[in-house]
């Protein structure tokens, strides 16, 4: 191609190539989620439909690019651990924060309806038409009554939200979500454990807080001041306590998917393969696998020496 006299603005555009032989991680996380999560109505604490959509595009981007080997996330962000020897984009961190941005809120777009319109058993996933009959159905059901309730809500003439209709979730386009990402830069095995770990323990006492913080509003009657109130200066242990004696609630008995949040992670079986073998296996689809548990410890790596190779 002959070359344009306007050619010479390209050399003023500037590229980041993130250092060889470093890992990557891309974190994403939602923009302005304290507001979006009020507006869709989230459940308080942990709204379970928020969180599997956040996983099923994580899954989705963990699938799509061979060199994201894991993914971690909790509340509305998600961290994607690339291959140290990756070379995804010749590792332009603009190409790389732009495009993990823009995929996972496109999966998160496309999805919203699958979770939060009751459309979820619009899943291919599911396993017989019988089943899926079945649901239907029950589903037919549902939206009947939720119809009859909206019918004798609007003869009470409650004042009503006109900004999005109030018998779907549909997303609207004055609050649509999105999501920034950036990029940052790991020297070794040791700095990247300490990443997840501090992700985790991040999500642990964010779900601890909230969980006491909600129960006491939800349970106890108090107002978000006094709950506030009630636990400011509070360690972990008291707020253990505190569910415990005066709600009967054992924080240990919560679900692992709120304390622990979500990691997915692609697994090779390896066993009895050569060292090259292994090399070139590592190259194709691994299977992935999404779990809810602590990566803190030892043993979780151990056992899946590859993602840090
Ligand atoms: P940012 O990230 O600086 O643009 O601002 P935010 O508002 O996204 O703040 P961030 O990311 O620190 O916190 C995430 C917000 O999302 C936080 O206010 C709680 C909300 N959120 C996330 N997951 C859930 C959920 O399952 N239920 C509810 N009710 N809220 C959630
Ligand atoms: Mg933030
Ligand atoms: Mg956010
Ligand atoms: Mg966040
Ligand atoms: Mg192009």
């Amino acid at each position: 191609m002959a070359k344009s006299r306007y050619e010479y603005v390209k050399n003023f555009e500037q590229e980041n190539h993130l250092l060889p032989d470093c890992h990557i991680v891309v974190r994403v996380d939602g923009r302005g989620f304290h507001k979006f999560s009020k507006f869709y109505n989230f459940e308080k604490p942990n709204d379970l439909r928020a969180i599997e959509l956040m996983n099923k595009c994580a899954e989705l981007i963990v699938s799509q690019f061979d060199d994201v080997i894991m993914a971690y996330g909790d509340s509305d962000e998600y961290s994607f651990l690339l291959r140290r020897k990756c070379s995804l984009f010749e590792r332009r961190e603009s190409k790389l924060v732009s495009t993990f941005a823009s995929t996972f809120t496109s999966y998160y777009v496309a999805l919203w309806g699958r979770y939060f319109n009751g459309n979820e058993s619009r899943d291919e996933t599911r396993e017989t038409t019988e089943e899926r009959k079945e649901e239907d159905m029950k589903e037919e059901e549902r939206k009947e009554e939720e119809r009859k309730e909206e019918e004798r809500k609007a003869v009470k003439s409650e004042p009503r939200d006109d900004s999005r209709d109030s018998r779907s979730n549909e997303l609207v386009i004055h609050m649509l979500p999105t999501f920034d990402a950036r990029c940052v830069v790991y020297p070794n095995a040791q700095s990247i454990r300490d990443y997840f770990s501090w992700r985790q323990v991040d999500c642990h006492i964010n779900n601890l807080y909230n969980t006491t913080f909600w129960t006491l509003v939800q349970q106890g009657n108090m107002t978000t001041q006094e709950a506030e109130q009630r636990l400011s200066k509070t360690v972990s242990k008291d707020k253990h306590e505190l569910l415990f004696t005066e709600f009967g609630l054992n924080y240990n008995n919560e679900p692992d998917v709120f304390k622990k949040g979500t990691t997915i992670v692609k697994e090779f079986d390896t066993t009895g393969l050569s060292q090259r073998q292994v090399e070139r296996k590592m190259k194709k689809m691994g299977r992935v696998r999404v779990m809810h548990c602590d990566i803190i410890r030892d043993g979780w790596w151990d056992e899946r020496k590859w993602i840090l190779e």
